[in-house]
């Protein structure tokens, strides 16, 4: 069965339980990271050397960087449907799911890190500001690309989605200011729809 090591809150382990489920591919999962450790021993550096949240092994597959542990998941288990046959596009999902780590994720993080996992006494609030402002200009470019398609990849649902799941509920969960963006808005609702997200992502923010 596939095993799954990474604890629960990460949202990075949360796109691989999300696919998992939409997917309805049984897994077994070990809390790894934080408070957990494990991360940084010599066992788990044997098979991610990054230390990092999550790694899967599938066969005797170990794989690490979970927008590739989504697309290989999504390949093996949901062509036709999560993971498009189309190259074309399966290239747009792609695209939105590299996008979503090189600059939402890296835009997000220090005021996801500053207002989550930070102590109101130590928490440096212009770069939760700045963070914030440059998050919800890049949360702009999807609320165009939303005002013309329904989904990142087109009519339906798919990978490119799965990586903005978990960023789009933080986002809109956190108390910070957010700009009126409908169509960003519209689809974040429609993710919220899924049980599959539900189970996973709309958990607890720690
Ligand atoms: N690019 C990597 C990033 C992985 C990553 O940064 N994971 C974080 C959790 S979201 C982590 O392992 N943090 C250390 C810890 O949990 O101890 C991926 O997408 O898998």
């Amino acid at each position: 069965m596939l095993k799954i090591l990474g604890r629960k809150n990460s949202s990075n382990v949360q796109k691989v339980l999300w696919t998992c489920a939409e997917l309805g591919i049984p897994f077994e999962r070990e809390d790894v990271g934080m408070q957990f450790g494990r991360n940084k021993e010599a066992e788990y550096l044997a098979m991610n050397p990054n230390g990092l949240v999550p790694t899967v092994i599938d066969d005797g597959l170990v794989l690490w960087e979970s927008n590739a542990i989504v697309r290989y998941l999504a390949a093996k288990h949901g062509a036709g449907k999560l993971w498009p046959t189309d190259p074309g596009e399966r290239a747009t999902a792609d695209k939105w799911m590299d996008w979503s780590n090189t600059v939402l994720d890296r835009r997000f993080g220090p005021c996801f890190i500053g207002l989550v996992r930070t102590a109101p006494e130590k928490r440096d609030q212009a770069m939760i500001h700045a963070s914030r402002d440059e998050t919800s200009a890049a949360f702009a470019m999807l609320e165009a690309a939303f005002g013309k398609s329904k989904y990142v990849g087109g009519a339906t649902f798919t990978i490119g989605d799965i990586p903005l799941g978990p960023i789009a509920y933080r986002w809109h969960n956190l108390p910070i200011k957010r700009e009126n963006y409908p169509n960003l808005r519209g689809w974040y609702e429609r993710m919220t729809q899924r049980p599959a997200f539900r189970e996973h992502v709309m958990l607890p923010i720690t």
